[in-house]
């Protein structure tokens, strides 16, 4: 039986990704290095520090590590201006909705984002209520796709990782979801998304209905 569902929070819940885009670009530029929407794909799912290696293998330059504390720092509080004004109308659709309904046949709600903002967005949401149990990037040492984020999920949840659906928009994602043994439904495009249970567009086509006819699949 399916007991809790996991959520990943950029992507999923709210389309963080934009002001993710907008304080990388900014930096990027200040760097010399010309960082696309396209690059920006690249980011999803992944860590702070993990994202700037990325914008620095793209510009071909490498910084000293305590310059790339200091250049997340500066991104990071770039984001917060954006992230400190967001409303509950940045929630994505059908996410509320579905929330309710899980509460209502009493399954279980946890966060799994790689984000280390995550508690503030869902406050600035409005979404915090929803959760029995947030795992977010401080606490987790090994990013996505390791398993531990959504391992760590299930503990705190009480339940075991075959009684878990995950909900993730990024490949990284789904992989750390299918190494901690767990159902997967990809949020986004299903070429991208392959190796998933289903995928759905957004949270409208999700159903409690759904939700447990991936265990007879
Ligand atoms: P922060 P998710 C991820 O969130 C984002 O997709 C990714 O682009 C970002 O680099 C990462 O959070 C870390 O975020 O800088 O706020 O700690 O999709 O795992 O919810
Ligand atoms: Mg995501």
């Amino acid at each position: 039986t399916i007991k809790a569902c996991l959520f990943d929070l950029d992507g999923v819940l709210v389309d963080t990704a934009i002001y993710h885009f907008k304080a990388w670009r900014q930096l990027a530029q200040s760097l010399g290095i010309d960082f696309t929407e396209h690059d920006n794909e690249r980011l999803k799912g992944v860590s702070r520090v993990r994202s700037l290696e990325i914008i620095l293998e793209i510009g071909g330059q490498t910084l000293p590590q305590e310059q790339m504390l200091a250049l997340c720092e500066q991104k990071n509080t770039e984001y917060l201006v954006d992230v400190s004004k967001m409303t509950p109308e940045e929630i994505l659709p059908g996410v509320e909705d579905f929330l309710k309904a899980l509460k209502a046949e009493g399954i279980k709600i946890a966060l799994g984002s790689a984000s280390k903002n995550a508690q503030l967005i869902l406050e600035r949401t409005n979404l915090l209520p929803y959760f029995d149990a947030i795992i977010d990037g401080r606490h987790v040492v090994n990013g996505k796709p390791h398993p531990e984020v959504f391992l760590k999920g299930a503990e705190a949840l009480g339940v075991k990782p075959e009684e878990c659906v995950v909900f993730e928009d990024a490949v990284a994602g789904v992989e750390s979801a299918k190494n901690a043994g767990m159902l997967c439904v990809g949020v986004g495009q299903p070429e991208v998304l392959t190796q998933t249970d289903i995928v759905v567009k957004d949270m409208t086509e999700m159903t409690v209905e759904r939700l447990h006819a991936l265990q007879q699949k």
